[in-house]
């Protein structure tokens, strides 16, 4: 199985001259002309209206066998390419989505394709290690390759972990580990807490708290989910903690013109935090750790500025809570900068910094002191993927050599005036277009509107995705470039005037 995939994979690589000719495919020479090759379709190509026929087949096939009412469509891998995600019924859309943000180079990137051909790749495709206890050789030198030639500042750690609701749950964790061994001055556990941990009681599991911000997304596991407050269905039914939740600054646009009353609204939040804080200790459950994603993702792309993030770092200092900075949807690049938080220029910006996505493992970077003291207290079978390390170093090759980064600010820029021009032509639609790189969101007048211009937006060929009540968000690979934005420009606008 496994060896047909990659011999047919590795055929597509040889194949590539055959690619230039492929019709509605192009070379594009001229804006990475560093590159040697770089394959994009010239223009979405729709054939059926989506899901398609042979997309609905396929879900009532799979909804005997899982709840399928979350599916939108199927896909052809084999077929997609750099920013054009394929369907089953030959759709080829412009991918402004990327499955939740996580594709971080586009479609089968040749440089991709070409590593995972490579047979001296094989037995890491093959044998998934117990990464814990048993790492291939070359582990290290990976880890060093990928993870820490990325670094964020003041952390040489880093903890693979198979997705990010694992990476945040163990960053938690050794939050509360770290919390307790400060506590406890360092000294062994007491026999009492060894005891009453494993019937669930203090002080061996002790009444500690991470506090969240309202409109948060760390994910959906028991731990994460206390401190996820963005969508009530994820919640419901499920038994969490009573852990301390603060208020998200509410920034209003355009920012120029709201700058007071944006920095009063940050100032009442970090205040609250402040209190919530004392009040939490007060009530014997103490703040062990603060986090906080640098701009709120699934609860609406809500964003604050570098004050409130640095101003919230010192207060975490000041009452010696860790701070976790949840870099799972802004890590990789689409904002500009590899993580959101080097937006806010600081030497030291956190204790914990989480990724997954884009970076295409799950883990967290930490602090040295954020290490837990032992063994297996920070632990589960897989710990992490090494194929997923193997991939992300080519990534990160392919950021370098192309200088996404700064292709990314480029058509960010020409995405986000894009959108003030439409936001100013359709004023009772659009409003609060705001963003940083490629990573934008827009806000529309209600859900319904915001529905029916999502899937007429797909089915001229265009893939979006909501976040919030009622935003519309913009998660393109790294490979999205001021072309891919005017063709998105052009549907875009074709629909909303649909929507007057
Ligand atoms: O509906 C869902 O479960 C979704 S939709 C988008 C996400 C999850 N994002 C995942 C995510 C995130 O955006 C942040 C900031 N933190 C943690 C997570 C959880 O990552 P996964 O999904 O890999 O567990």
């Amino acid at each position: 199985m496994a060896s047909s995939l990659i011999s047919r994979q590795f055929a597509l690589s040889l194949q590539k001259n055959l690619w230039l000719s492929a019709p509605g495919c192009r070379y594009v020479s001229k804006v990475a002309p560093k590159t040697q090759v770089e394959f994009d379709y010239d223009g979405p190509s729709m054939k059926t209206s989506v899901p398609g026929p042979r997309s609905q087949e396929l879900t009532k096939q799979l909804g005997d066998i899982q709840n399928v009412g979350a599916i939108n469509f199927f896909c052809n891998y084999d077929e997609s390419r750099g920013n054009y995600l394929v369907d089953v019924d030959g759709n080829r859309m412009l991918d402004i989505y990327t499955q939740i943000s996580s594709i971080p180079i586009g479609y089968n990137h040749p440089a991709l394709l070409k590593l995972m051909s490579n047979p001296n790749n094989l037995s890491t495709l093959v044998n998934r290690p117990a990464l814990g206890i048993l790492p291939p050789e070359n582990f290290p030198e990976k880890l060093t390759e990928s993870l820490l030639s990325v670094a964020p500042s003041g952390m040489a750690r880093v903890q693979t972990m198979a997705c990010g609701s694992c990476a945040n749950e163990n960053a938690y964790k050794a939050m509360f580990i770290w919390y307790r061994n400060k506590e406890r001055g360092h000294n062994t556990p007491s026999e009492e807490d060894l005891s009453s941990c494993m019937i669930n009681q203090v002080p061996g599991c002790p009444e500690l708290s991470i506090l969240s911000f309202m409109g948060a997304f760390h994910g959906r596991t028991m731990g994460c989910l206390a401190t996820t407050h963005s969508k009530a269905i994820h919640k419901l039914d499920v038994p969490s903690f009573d852990w301390p939740i603060a208020p998200f600054p509410k920034l209003q646009y355009p920012l120029e013109e709201f700058t007071r009353e944006n920095a009063q609204d940050e100032a009442r939040c970090l205040e609250e935090v402040e209190d919530l804080i004392i009040k939490w200790r007060q009530k014997g459950k103490p703040v062990a750790g603060i986090v906080i994603e640098p701009i709120q993702a699934e609860g609406g792309d809500n964003h604050a500025s570098p004050n409130f993030f640095k101003s919230l770092r010192n207060i975490a200092r000041k009452h010696g809570c860790g701070f976790h900075v949840d870099e799972v949807q802004t890590g990789g690049g689409n904002t500009g900068k590899l993580w959101a938080h080097e937006h806010w220029g600081m030497d030291d910006p956190a204790d914990i910094v989480s990724f997954s996505k884009k970076l295409l493992t799950g883990g967290y970077y930490h602090k040295d002191e954020l290490q837990a003291d032992k063994p297996y207290r920070i632990f589960n079978t897989w710990m992490g993927d090494p194929t997923k390390n193997l991939l992300l170093a080519e990534v990160l090759n392919v950021i370098r050599r192309e200088n996404l980064l700064e292709e990314v600010t480029r058509s960010g820029k020409a995405l986000l005036n894009g959108l003030y021009e439409l936001q100013a032509q359709y004023p009772g639609l659009l409003s609060r277009a705001r963003g940083q790189g490629t990573f934008c969101a827009i806000d529309i007048c209600d859900d319904a509107t915001r529905s029916s211009i999502l899937l007429k937006a797909r089915d001229k060929g265009v893939l979006l995705g909501g976040c919030g009540d009622r935003s519309i968000r913009f998660r393109p690979a790294l490979v999205f470039k001021d072309y891919h934005v005017d063709i998105f420009l052009n549907i875009f606008n074709d629909v909303l005037a649909q929507h007057k």
